[in-house]
């Protein structure tokens, strides 16, 4: 196992609902160091070229809009293992299928609002904090 980084992003449905503390606080008991963390307001054009991978699916424009819809925090995190282990405390895309006990599970009301984002993979995860912080902001 390695040292990586993974990209978490309090959503607007975890600002809104003040969770952002609570989230946080489950995420640090797991073991994961804070590097950066701030709250924006993403634009349409951000939240686009950040999920651009997922452009073209039904559910796209829906996703941008959400992640446009109030601030959001996004969050650079190291760990040993970091990608899977926060995938694995966050659950399931969709909350229904999450496991018991993970955030998706206990915070998020569907598969569109969720609550958080994470990498799927150790590149993304370095590429994902790089998309949000320039390394002179990660301590
Ligand atoms: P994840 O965020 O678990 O990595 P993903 O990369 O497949 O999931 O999708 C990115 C986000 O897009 C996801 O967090 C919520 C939204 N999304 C994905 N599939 C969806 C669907 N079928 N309906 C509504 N929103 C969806
Ligand atoms: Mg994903």
């Amino acid at each position: 196992m390695s040292v990586e980084r993974t990209l978490c992003i309090l959503k607007p449905d975890c600002v809104r609902k003040n969770l952002q503390g609570e989230v946080l606080s489950r995420i640090q008991k797991a073991g994961f160091k804070v590097l950066g963390l701030k709250q924006i307001r993403l634009t349409k054009e951000e939240a686009g070229a950040f999920y651009a991978v997922h452009k073209g699916k039904p559910f796209y424009n829906g996703l941008v809009e959400f992640m446009t819809s109030g601030p959001c925090v996004p969050v650079a995190l190291q760990k040993e293992n970091a990608v899977a282990d926060y995938r694995a405390l966050i659950g399931a895309t969709d909350p229904k299928d999450a496991e018991p006990g993970t955030i998706r599970k206990l915070f998020a009301d569907n598969k569109g609002e969720n609550i958080v984002h994470g990498s799927d993979s150790p590149e993304n995860g370095k590429i994902e904090v790089a998309f949000f912080f320039p390394e002179s902001e990660l301590i």
